[in-house]
């Protein structure tokens, strides 16, 4: 009996700890989940994979920021150490992963496809600051991803889709594939990446949608 009251009281008590915690750091309820949905769920979960033969063609969805010509097309890389533009063939000789994922869009469907590139985090300059954000080259479509998503073992620069380069629609040369996020964070046709420190804009957010769009 004594043992359940004190039980109790240590309950009650942290409940109020960590409400005068949340206060002391002054932090909204709101930001406050997103800090636990950061540090506890996420970052550590994988997407579930597919054997390559279920992969299929998904919908073309979204062309915000494809009407670009594609001859010029090179990547901008930018981090608080400096700046750097890559080519294709400078990313295709980097290390590559093939994956078979789900892409799931948030209007309510999804599709498995294989996907082939190199992982973001090998973009990442060490002690990479907190965010990063990636925009098309005419800056009309932009993502704005957590580090830990970026540095995510799935989360893919890829320019082959079910074995064949990436179609314009499909976001060619470049585009994001991140299993972990619904569809909107995909990013298709990648002009430039900028690690930052401060929370990135991101265009799906600005009309209503969670900022981290997690599965
Ligand atoms: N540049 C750009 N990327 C984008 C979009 C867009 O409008 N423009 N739409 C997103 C959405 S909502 C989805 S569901 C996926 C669809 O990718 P897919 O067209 O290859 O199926 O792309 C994402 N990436
Ligand atoms: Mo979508």
């Amino acid at each position: 009996m004594s043992n359940r009251r004190s039980f109790l009281g240590f309950g009650l008590g942290g409940v109020a700890v960590i409400a005068g915690l949340r206060q002391l750091l002054n932090v909204s309820p709101h930001e406050w989940n997103e800090a636990i949905s950061r540090k506890l769920l996420r970052p550590f979960k994988l997407a579930a994979t597919f054997p390559a033969a279920r992969a299929r063609e998904p919908r073309a969805n979204g062309q915000v920021g494809l009407e670009n010509e594609l001859e010029t097309w090179q990547l901008n890389v930018a981090s608080p150490d400096g700046a750097r533009t890559l080519s294709l063939t400078d990313l295709q000789a980097m290390p590559h992963v093939s994956m078979t994922t789900e892409l799931m869009c948030v209007e309510g469907w999804s599709e498995v496809v294989s996907w082939k590139g190199t992982l973001l985090r090998n973009l990442a300059p060490a002690n990479a600051p907190e965010y990063v954000s990636l925009s098309t080259p005419d800056e009309s479509y932009y993502v704005g991803l957590d580090l830990e998503s970026a540095l995510h073992p799935q989360t893919l620069l890829a320019w082959e889709m079910n074995g064949q380069p990436l179609t314009p629609e499909h976001g060619a040369p470049l585009r994001l594939v991140i299993p972990v996020k619904y569809g909107i964070k995909n990013i298709k046709r990648i002009g430039s990446i900028q690690f930052s420190s401060q929370r990135p804009a991101d265009y799906w957010h600005e009309r209503g949608y969670d900022w981290y769009a997690a599965l």
